[in-house]
C-alpha cells in the first residue's frame, strides 16, 4: 500500500526511498483515505470552539484509526523501518499549553469515533506556544514552527473578513481531518489563519511587534500579555477566532437549508473556557444586523451556547477592561452593553454583573447568563463551582450546572503509546474494551495471578527501557532499574513542583547523612512555564540546579537523579507515561480542576501519589485506599484556610524538619550551579508567602512517599496495585465523557 504510494509520488521503491520520502508517502496515504470518509451530518451539529488543540503527532494514531497500522508497519518492517521511525520526521504542532488543549484533542478523537456530527474550531498558530530550551539552568523560549509544505493542513480556500473598527483583516480556513477509530467517519479541526501573517516580525526568541495586528495574529498562542499591547493582542486574537467561527457557523446553517430562527435546534457551540466567549455577542450582533429583534437573537444564541469551566484560579478567569474592547472591537461593545443591561434587569445583584463596577467585562459571567449549560470538569471541581466560585450563579440557574468528569482517548494513551500493555489486556479479556472501556474492570480477576503480575512488571520494565533509550538520545543517562517517579504537567505554583523539589532535597540530605535508600530513584519532570511567570521559572531553575548538584555528587548520584526533559510535549508524554511508576498528583487540594495526566498514568499502571483534588478523588474512590497513596489536607480545610487567612508560611518554615530543606535553596552547592537572585526569590516566596501552601503538606508528603518506596519492594504486591489501577481506568475514557456531554448537553 505504501509501496504504491511511493511509486506514484516519487517513482522509487520501498528499498530506495529516503526516510523523508517514506514519511511523505505515509502522510499522503492517510490524507487521501481520510478525505474519503464521510463527515457526519445530523439535525444538530456541534462546534467545539477552543483556543487550544494539543493534538500531538498524527501519523500513528491516524493509521490506527483508519485500520491501516498493521499493514503499513509490516511493509516498513520488511525494509528495516517502522511507523515510529517515520513519526520521528513528523513535526509536532504545539497548538496548546496544557490540559485544556489536550482535552480538546482527546474529545475530537472520541467525537469522531462515536460518529457524532461535530467539528473543532480554533486558530492556526504558526509557531505555537514556544519551544523550551534550557540555558544555564534556565528556561528560554524559541519559536516552535511546525507547518511544512507537506502537512496535515488542507487549505479550503474559504475566506472571511474580520472587522476591527475601521481596519479589516481576512481569515482563511484550513482543516485537519480526524478519522474516527474503526474507519467510520471523520471530524475536522477547522483552524483559521490570518491572511498575510508575517514571520518576519519575530525578533529575539518569541518577541515580536505586538501592535502590528494585520501581520501577527496567528504567529503565537498566548503571546506575552504583561503589557497593554499584549493584552490588546489577546483580544484581537480572540475576536478574530470567534468572528471567523460565527461566519462559518451561520454559513453552514444556511447551506444545510435552515433558517436563522432555527439556530438553536441545529447548532450547539461548546465554549472551551472563556477564550472563545465573544462568540456570544458576535452571533447576536450578526443576527440583529440581519434584522432579528435583539431579545430574540439573545435568546436563540443562549439556547445554542454551552460553557465549560476549567479552572477556579482567579487569574485565569478572564475579564477585559470595557475600554480595551471598545478600542479593539467597537462594533461589539454596544451588544455587550445591551446583554449586560438585559442581565442586570433580570438579576440586579452586583456580583453577577457582566460589566462590573470597575468597568471590566467578566467573560465567564456572560457565558453563564447567555448559555444554557455550565459544566465543571470533575465532581469536586463542579461542587466547588456551585458552592463557592460561582455560588451566586448557581442560586439563579441551578438547572444549568452539570459535572462532566474529564477523560482521555485510549487510542493514543494506551493502544498507541503502550501496545504491549494493550495486548496484555486483550489476551486476558478479549478486544471489547477498545470500544467499551468499562469492560476493563474484568481485568481485576487477575490481581493475584502470579504469571500475569510478572508479565505486567516485565511490560513496565520494557517501557522504562524504551524511555531510557529516548533519554540517552537526548543526552541523559538513566538507570533503568531505578524507580521512575514522574511529575509531568504545566509548571504552576498550585501544582507544587516546588514541594517535590523539597522532598528531593530531604532525600539528598538523608543520603549525605548516611541513610542509603534501598534502591535508586529517578525523578522525572516535564513542564513549561508561561514566559512571564517569574516564580514558575524560578522553580524550573531551582530544579535544574538541584539536578546538577546531585549529578556532581558521587555519593548522592548513585542513588538519586533528576531528569527534567527539555520541551515537554505530547511526544515526550507518550514515552514517559508507559515508563512511569509513581504518578505525582500533588496539587493543593481544591485547585486542580481535574487533571488528565493522572488518568493517563493510572491507565498505564503507575500508582498515584496524590492529594484529594480534582479527578484524583474519583480515582481514589474507584481503586480503593490500598491502591492509592493519599496525603495532605482536604479541600474543605484549604478553602477555610483561604477564607480566614489562617495560613502562615513563616510558622511552618520555622519547624526544624522544614527549615533546613528550604534553606538548602541558598546553600553553597546550589549557588555554585545557579543564580542567587532567582533562588533567593523562590526562598523568599516559600518562607513569606507560599500562596499554594507547599509547606503545609510537606511532612505528610515525605511520609507517604517514603511509604510508597518501601511498598515498591514487595514487587508482587505493587504489581497487583498496578493491575487494579488499570482495571479501574475505564471510567476515564473520553468516549464515556463525550457520551455524557451528548446525553446531557448537546443532544446531537
Ligand atoms: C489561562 C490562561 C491565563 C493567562 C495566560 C494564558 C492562559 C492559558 C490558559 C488558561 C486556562 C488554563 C485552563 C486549563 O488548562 N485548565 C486545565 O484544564 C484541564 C482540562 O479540563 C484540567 O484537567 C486541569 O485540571 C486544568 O488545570
Amino acid at each position: 500500500m505504501l509501496a504504491e504510494q511511493l511509486e506514484q509520488q516519487f517513482h522509487v521503491t520501498m528499498e530506495q526511498a529516503s526516510a523523508g520520502q517514506l514519511y511523505a508517502a505515509a502522510l499522503a496515504l492517510c490524507r487521501q483515505r481520510q478525505q474519503t470518509l464521510p463527515t457526519v451530518e445530523g439535525e444538530r451539529k456541534l462546534y467545539y470552539i477552543s483556543a487550544e488543540f494539543l493534538v500531538g503527532k498524527l501519523l500513528s494514531c491516524n493509521l490506527m484509526n483508519l485500520g491501516l497500522w498493521d499493514q503499513v508497519e509490516e511493509e516498513l518492517r520488511r525494509v528495516g523501518s517502522s511507523i515510529a521511525a517515520l513519526e520521528d520526521a513528523e513535526p509536532e504542532p504545539s497548538l496548546g499549553n496544557g490540559g485544556l488543549g489536550r482535552l480538546a484533542a482527546c474529545f475530537m478523537d472520541s467525537i469522531a469515533t462515536l460518529g457524532l456530527p461535530g467539528d473543532g474550531v480554533g486558530l492556526c498558530y504558526h509557531y505555537g506556544l514556544f519551544r523550551q530550551v534550557f540555558d544555564h539552568n534556565c528556561q528560554t523560549e524559541q519559536p516552535d514552527g511546525w507547518i511544512e509544505p507537506q502537512s496535515w493542513l488542507r487549505d479550503t480556500g474559504r475566506e472571511y473578513p474580520v472587522q476591527f473598527g475601521a481596519r479589516q483583516v481576512t481569515g482563511r480556513l484550513y482543516e485537519i481531518d480526524l478519522p474516527g477509530y474503526g474507519n467510520t467517519s471523520r471530524s475536522r479541526l477547522r483552524l483559521f489563519d490570518l491572511v498575510g501573517v508575517d514571520p518576519g516580525l519575530i525578533r529575539e526568541g518569541i518577541t515580536f511587534d505586538k501592535t502590528d495586528v494585520a501581520h501577527n495574529l496567528t504567529l503565537f498562542l498566548y503571546p506575552d500579555d504583561s503589557d497593554r499591547a499584549g493584552r490588546l493582542l489577546r483580544v484581537y486574537q480572540q475576536y478574530f477566532m470567534v468572528s471567523c467561527a460565527a461566519q462559518l457557523i451561520l454559513e453552514e446553517l444556511a447551506e444545510r437549508g435552515f433558517s436563522r430562527e432555527e439556530l438553536d435546534r441545529h447548532v450547539v457551540i461548546q465554549i472551551n473556557d472563556t477564550h472563545p466567549s465573544m462568540i456570544i455577542p458576535e452571533l447576536v450582533r450578526r443576527l440583529t444586523e440581519e434584522g432579528m429583534p435583539f431579545e430574540q437573537a439573545a435568546d436563540l444564541v443562549s439556547r445554542s451556547c454551552a460553557y465549560t469551566n476549567h479552572t477556579i484560579l482567579a487569574e485565569a478567569l478572564e475579564r477585559w477592561p470595557a475600554a480595551d474592547l471598545e478600542e479593539v472591537v467597537p462594533q461589539l461593545m454596544p451588544v455587550i452593553r445591551a446583554l449586560d443591561a438585559l442581565a442586570k434587569r433580570r438579576h440586579p445583584e452586583p456580583e453577577v454583573a457582566i460589566i462590573d463596577e470597575n468597568q471590566q467585562v467578566q467573560m465567564a459571567r456572560m457565558d453563564i447568563h447567555y448559555g444554557f449549560s455550565v459544566n465543571g470538569v470533575a465532581a469536586l471541581h463542579t461542587e466547588i463551582l456551585k458552592n463557592s466560585e460561582l455560588a451566586p450563579f448557581y442560586r439563579i440557574y441551578p438547572e444549568k450546572f452539570t459535572s462532566k468528569t474529564n477523560g482521555i482517548t485510549f487510542r493514543r494513551w494506551l493502544m498507541g503509546c503502550n501496545p504491549q500493555l494493550a495486548d496484555f489486556i486483550t489476551r486476558r479479556i478479549g478486544p471489547d474494551w477498545k470500544r467499551d472501556a468499562a469492560a476493563l474492570t474484568r481485568l481485576a480477576q487477575w490481581k493475584t495471578d502470579c504469571e500475569s503480575l510478572t508479565e505486567l512488571l516485565r511490560i513496565k520494565a520494557a517501557g522504562k527501557q524504551a524511555l531510557v533509550r529516548a533519554l540517552a538520545a537526548a543526552g541523559e543517562t538513566v538507570d533503568p532499574d531505578s524507580i521512575f517517579d514522574v511529575q509531568i504537567k504545566r509548571l504552576h505554583e498550585y501544582k507544587r513542583q516546588q514541594m517535590n523539589l523539597l522532598y528531593i532535597i530531604w532525600k539528598y540530605r538523608q543520603i549525605k547523612a548516611g541513610k542509603i535508600p534501598r534502591r535508586p530513584v529517578t525523578f522525572l519532570f516535564g513542564a513549561k512555564a508561561a514566559p512571564a511567570y517569574r516564580i514558575a521559572k524560578d522553580i524550573i531553575h531551582a530544579i535544574l540546579c538541584m539536578a546538577a548538584v546531585i549529578r556532581q555528587d558521587p555519593e548522592a548520584s548513585k542513588w538519586i537523579r533528576i531528569v527534567f526533559v527539555e520541551n515537554y510535549n505530547v511526544s515526550w508524554a507518550e514515552r514517559i507515561v508507559p515508563a512511569a511508576e509513581i504518578s505525582e498528583q500533588i496539587s493543593l487540594a481544591s485547585k486542580e480542576a481535574s487533571g488528565t495526566g493522572n488518568m493517563k498514568l493510572m491507565l498505564n499502571g503507575a500508582l498515584t501519589l496524590g492529594t484529594l483534588d480534582g479527578a484524583n478523588l474519583e480515582i481514589a474512590d474507584l481503586v480503593g485506599e490500598e491502591n492509592f497513596y493519599r496525603f495532605g489536607r482536604p479541600s474543605e480545610e484549604v478553602i477555610r484556610l483561604y477564607a480566614d487567612g489562617g495560613y502562615r508560611a513563616q510558622d511552618l518554615y520555622q519547624k526544624p524538619e522544614i527549615e533546613p530543606l528550604v534553606d538548602f535553596l541558598l546553600a553553597k552547592p546550589m549557588l555554585r550551579q545557579g543564580d542567587a537572585e532567582q533562588l533567593g526569590r523562590l526562598y523568599q516566596d516559600l518562607t513569606h508567602k507560599d500562596w499554594f501552601m507547599a509547606l503545609l503538606d510537606l511532612e505528610d508528603y515525605i511520609r507517604v512517599k517514603e511509604q510508597m518506596l518501601d511498598d515498591y519492594e514487595d514487587r508482587n504486591g505493587w504489581a497487583s496495585k498496578m493491575l487494579i489501577n488499570i482495571a479501574q481506568a475505564g471510567y476515564f475514557s473520553s468516549d464515556r465523557t463525550i457520551a455524557e456531554y451528548n446525553r446531557d448537553i448537546w443532544r446531537l
